[in-house]
């Protein structure tokens, strides 16, 4: 297992997804997480898919965080080839504005979870914290900096008039 490499591998079905995933990377680096990012498709890539995901517990990673939209077999297909765990991120679409995306990866029939978050952009973030949340149970810096990000987020309160 590395001792360097990432500890949060982030994968995307499209360049089209990082608008909205780079609100996932901003979160881990905001919590010091290293992280790695790449669009790569289950259904235009999936050799490369397979390669990736079978390889990411042996480069150390911890969390994997998938997001697709449409048909969004990605998290599925991955959580299928690893048992790391696999949160899955539903991108908005024009058609169906999302409903789409989020129930192929909540769907998931018994047996190969995907831990399926909000659609869009608080989904995004949102993974990156539940996969903080995994990684600090056995990483007391990263749990310190967690807890310190959820006080902040505690204290800040909007004054309205
Ligand atoms: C999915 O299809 C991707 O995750 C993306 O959300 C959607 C559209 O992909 P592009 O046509 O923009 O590449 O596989």
């Amino acid at each position: 297992m590395s001792e360097s490499g990432p500890l949060v591998g982030i994968v995307m079905g499209s360049k089209s997804d990082w608008e909205v995933m780079k609100n996932a990377t901003a979160m881990l680096d905001e919590l010091g997480i290293s992280h790695e990012a790449k669009a790569l498709s289950a259904h235009r890539n999936p050799e490369q898919v397979h390669e990736w995901a079978s390889s990411a517990e042996e480069r150390g990673i911890q969390v994997i965080i998938a997001a697709a939209g449409m048909a969004a077999a990605l998290p599925g297909v991955v959580a299928a080839i690893t048992s790391l765990p696999v949160l899955g991120c539903p991108m908005e679409t024009r058609v169906m504005g999302g409903m789409d995306s989020l129930l192929s990866m909540a769907q998931m029939p018994g047996g190969i979870p995907v831990g399926t978050l909000a659609v869009g952009k608080a989904g995004a973030k949102n993974a990156a914290l539940l996969a903080a949340a995994i990684i600090a149970l056995s990483d007391d810096e990263i749990r310190t900096r967690l807890k310190a990000f959820r006080q902040a987020q505690n204290e800040t309160v909007a004054e309205l008039d």
